[in-house]
């Protein structure tokens, strides 16, 4: 065993014409065959399932005697000479330890990746044996125990990875003794104990990823690494300083040490660190003038010095930062005004100066900021008439300016935020009537307007918005009556009216029925039917608003779009290795939900929290109101897209668990060309998000909105989107048993890939989630595309489905949502041929004879799709036939 072999010593001619015979008659060398049954013995080791996961490698049984060579096996590469170099076994569900894994037969192995299986027990001291080894990847499996200090005996490691693991123990000091060593990535375990110091010595250090442990004590001075590009010791105890030198070498891109107790000032070394990407030291004890400690930076994208303690100015520089993406300083001890400066971060999407102690006015030049989303400064001392300028925020979701002491009258320009889904206005000293223009805010969900001065009745414009959860108008000086129209917001759960000069009858709604006493105390002289009012003696003819109407609105609006992100994609990652059985849990405790997905998503939630670096903000593709989507690129290679939920997933809110699984289990079934592939679904107390086919083109709502993009898409591809929309329907409706209703056929909701070919995405499922879920307005993004019979009935059909695709066509034709047309025609009578041409996208050239032809029969099935009446609109397998008969495409 281990002896060398007589090829050494013979000519090499000869050992040639060996090779060849060798190779030939596949008798290999005693060693060769050492690693063989080194590995088939471990193989049998396995839990015997996992015998079928290597089908290339022999089975027990047979009979492995002398003549066998490994390299042809799955996972196994050899040199030359026949031997192992490098076994890569990731992610093929291998289950069991690596105790009968004989190190020792493998001195020529390089690389070694058994990452992301669920192999198990301690990692043996005796992959010391290893000595050639390089690369380790060990990350998203079971280990326990403690991290062998014989791993520093092996000096070639470049690449350590024993991420995601359930390591225990300290970090061993051996470790220091890896002198090649570029990666140190040991996030995702229970490590304890401080940093030893001889980890400085690693001056070939890259990364040093330790985030989420229980690390604690200081951190050496000496970790400072020349080549540092990234240092994440988020989510520990550290106690003491930060390293001073930190940017010692120019190259550090990350520096995030967030939570934490770190104390003392910012590294000093910070300042002329112009290479930085992300820094993230929010959640610590860290002091200091934040104005001096920060410089320039021409690559930052994220900026969190949250909760701590430092004061000082807030540094105009963040405005020559110009590709700064997120800046959140709140809950420190900032003074002075908001610098004009930061109007020229032109890539900004979420500026938080929450709870310090800002004053001044808004600066007018933060308009500019025609990115933001997310605009938080509660809690200063903020003065002033709000600038006109707020307006311009287009794409602004969040905007809370409580707590201040802004004054005057609430510019109409709030109004053109109609993206807005959060307005918290409270606890100024605002003045004169909450601005009509408010009813243009159709996303809103919850609007905080209470502890001001605002006067005058409450417009009845208020019940325009429609996705309105939340309302709070308490400790104003509204007078007058409540608007009757509040019968009709059916989204409505929450309100306070208190503290007002109110008179007259509670509008019968859900939620004043449900509002607490203390929400409609303090007026002048409120009656109605709901409990603790006096009896109107005037009004008394509720009566014929009959029950049925009340919910009509509130479920299919419900925000398919949520739902059918929750819940489709969850178990196909799983299918793969479904014959596990892991499945027993699904059925018990309320808990066992998320329970099953964080067990079974832990694979993937791995994946993906390493592939987007911790959903770094630079991997984001794009933002909504209900979460960020992102791409991610796979160990495999693969490339996916994962949309997470600003927060986790509602579990409370589905309303039968067995329903939902049986659901989720058939929509894994589906497979069309034109409908989107569901990959997974993960839940995890820290994030829960979908993952699903990565489409390049994005959605056809993004395209439409680009003049650059609409051009591209001419006239043969948009009726081709059309066909692929028509298509995916039909086979929704009429293939799928169950027939399958999507509830939220729009733009947003199409992706399209290279070829331009359409894809459904985001399918509604919402009747799984219960009506009275607090979740549901934040969902509702199908404004617009809705059929007028969901007004007054809560039966689905799928005639819903039709009436949206109807819009979607005109959209898609006319490059634009075909609102005002809409509007029109529920009056007039369709008529094709006044209408094509005003239907027609200007921003394509006008189409030949023939395409026009095609154009003018598909826009007659798009009104028969947009009949009033549900029962004479078509089926979507008329409707996918009469485009292909009346408009056969032909591929461009
Ligand atoms: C080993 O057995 C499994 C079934 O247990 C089979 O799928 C596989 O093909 C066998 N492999 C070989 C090399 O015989
Ligand atoms: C170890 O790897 C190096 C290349 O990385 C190679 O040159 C050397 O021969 C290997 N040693 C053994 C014993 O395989
Ligand atoms: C680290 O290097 C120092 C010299 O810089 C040396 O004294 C010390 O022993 C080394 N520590 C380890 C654990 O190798
Ligand atoms: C930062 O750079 C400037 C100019 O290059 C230099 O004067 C200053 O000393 C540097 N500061 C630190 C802390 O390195
Ligand atoms: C910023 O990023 C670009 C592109 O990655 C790079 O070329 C440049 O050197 C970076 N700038 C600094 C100061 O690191
Ligand atoms: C934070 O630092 C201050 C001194 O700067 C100290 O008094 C306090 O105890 C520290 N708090 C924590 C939680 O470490
Ligand atoms: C906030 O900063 C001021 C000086 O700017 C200081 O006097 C005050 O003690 C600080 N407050 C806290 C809570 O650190
Ligand atoms: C209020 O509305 C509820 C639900 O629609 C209905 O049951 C009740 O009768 C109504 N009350 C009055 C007084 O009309
Ligand atoms: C053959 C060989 O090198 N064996 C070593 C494997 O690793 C253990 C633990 O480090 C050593 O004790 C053996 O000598």
């Amino acid at each position: 065993m281990g002896s060398p072999t007589l090829n050494t010593v013979v000519p090499s001619l000869v050992l040639l014409i060996l090779f060849f015979v060798l190779s030939f008659s596949t008798t290999v060398s005693s060693e060769s065959n050492e690693e063989a049954d080194a590995l088939l013995k471990w193989k049998a080791s396995l839990q015997s399932h996992n015998q079928s996961l290597l089908p290339s490698w022999p089975n027990a049984t047979t009979n492995v005697s002398s003549k066998i060579s490994p390299c042809a096996w799955s996972g196994i590469s050899c040199n030359d000479a026949g031997r192992v170099i490098k076994i890569s076994l990731p992610k093929i569900g291998l289950k069991g330890t690596l105790h009968d894994f004989s190190f020792s037969s493998f001195p020529h192995l390089a690389y070694l990746d058994l990452s992301y299986n669920e192999l198990f027990g301690t990692i043996p001291p005796q992959i010391s044996n290893l000595t050639n080894l390089t690369t380790l990847y060990f990350g998203g499996d079971q280990f326990s125990g403690n991290i062998p200090p014989e791993v520093g005996l092996m000096s070639h490691l470049e690449l350590l990875h024993i991420d995601t693991n359930q390591l225990d123990g300290s970090i061993p000091p051996e470790l220091g003794q890896l002198s090649s060593l570029v990666v140190l990535s040991l996030f995702f375990n229970h490590l304890n104990g401080s940093v030893p110091p001889s980890l400085g010595n690693l001056t070939n250090l890259q990364q040093l990823i330790l985030f989420s442990n229980n690390l604690s004590g200081s951190i050496p001075p000496s970790l400072e690494y020349p080549m540092l590009t990234t240092l994440n010791l988020d989510f520990n105890h550290f106690t003491s300083y930060l390293p001073h030198n930190v940017c010692r070498g120019g190259a550090l891109f990350r520096f995030t040490v967030s939570e934490n107790h770190f104390q003392g000032t910012i590294p000093k070394s910070l300042r002329n660190c112009t290479s930085l990407i992300r820094v993230r030291l929010n959640g610590n004890n860290l002091t200091g003038n934040i104005s001096e400690a920060l410089g320039i930076y021409p690559n930052l994208t994220f900026i969190d010095l949250s909760r701590n303690n430092f004061y000082g100015e807030i540094s105009s520089n963040f405005g020559e930062c110009p590709k700064l993406g997120a800046i959140n300083v709140s809950m420190n001890n900032i003074t002075g005004g908001i610098p004009r400066e930061i109007g020229n971060s032109s890539q900004l999407q979420a500026l938080d100066l929450s709870l310090n102690h800002l004053v001044g006015e808004i600066p007018k030049e933060l308009g500019k900021l025609n990115s933001l989303t997310k605009l938080i400064l509660r809690g200063n001392q903020l003065t002033g008439r709000l600038p006109t300028e707020i307006g311009s925020f287009n794409e602004l979701e969040y905007l809370d300016l409580s707590a201040n002491r802004f004054n005057n009258s609430v510019p109409e320009s709030l109004g053109n935020l109609l993206k807005l889904h959060y307005l918290g206005l409270s606890n100024n000293q605002f003045v004169q009537e909450l601005p009509k223009e408010l009813e243009k805010l159709v996303q809103l969900s919850e609007l905080d307007a209470s502890h001001n001065l605002f006067g005058g009745e409450i417009p009845f414009q208020i019940c325009s918005l429609k996705s309105l959860e939340k309302l709070n108008l308490s400790h104003n000086n509204l007078s007058g009556s409540i608007p009757n129209c509040f019968e009709g917001m059916h989204g409505l759960s929450v309100i306070d009216i208190s503290d007002n000069q109110l008179q007259g009858p509670v509008p019968n709604s859900t939620a004043f029925r449900n509002a607490p006493v203390e929400a409609l105390e303090g007026n002048k002289e409120l009656c109605g039917s709901v409990k603790g009012m006096q009896p109107c003696k005037v009004f008394s003819s509720h009566k014929q608003n009959s029950g049925a109407k009340w919910f009509a609105i509130v479920f299919p609006v419900l925000g398919a779009l949520f739902v059918s992100m929750a819940l489709i994609a969850i178990f196909i990652l799983q299918k793969r290795k479904s014959d596990s059985g892991d499945r027993q849990s699904s059925n018990q405790n309320p808990q066992g939900l998320l329970s099953i997905l964080n067990f079974e998503g832990k694979l993937l939630y791995d994946e993906i929290v390493r592939a987007t670096n911790d959903f770094d903000a630079e991997y984001c593709i794009g933002n909504g109101g209900h979460g960020s989507v992102y791409r991610a690129k796979l160990p495999s290679g693969e490339v996916v897209a994962v949309k997470k939920f600003h927060s986790s997933l509602p579990c409370d809110q589905i309303a039968d668990q067995k329903e939902f699984w049986t659901e989720v289990e058939a929509l894994t079934e589906i497979r069309h060309r034109n409908i989107v592939k569901f990959y997974g679904f993960c839940s995890h107390a820290r994030h829960s998000f979908l993952v699903y086919e990565f489409l390049e083109r994005g959605s056809l709502a993004a395209i439409l909105s680009s003049d650059a993009a609409a051009q591209e898409l001419g006239w043969s591809h948009r009726m081709n989107v059309i066909k692929g929309v028509a298509d995916a329907l039909s086979y929704l409706h009429h293939d799928c048993l169950p027939p399958i209703v999507h509830r939220d056929i729009s733009s947003k909701n199409l992706l399209l890939d290279l070829e331009y070919e359409a894809h459904v995405a985001d399918f509604g499922i919402a009747k799984f989630l219960k009506p009275d879920s607090s979740n549901w307005t934040e969902f509702a993004g199908t404004y617009g595309y809705v059929a007028p019979e969901l007004a007054y009935t809560m039966k689905i059909t799928e005639k819903c489905d039709v009436y949206s695709f109807g819009v979607l066509v005109l959209e898609v034709i006319k490059g634009k949502h075909p609102r005002d047309f809409l509007s029109s025609i529920s009056s007039s009578s369709l008529n094709t041929d006044t209408a094509l041409d005003e239907m027609l996208d200007p921003r394509l050239p006008a189409p030949s004879c023939n395409v026009q032809e095609k154009l003018r029969s598909i826009v007659e099935v798009a009104f028969s799709c947009l009949n009033e009446s549900p029962e004479s609109r078509p089926t979507m397998k008329i409707v996918s036939r009469q485009l292909q008969i009346s408009a056969p495409l032909t591929k461009s």
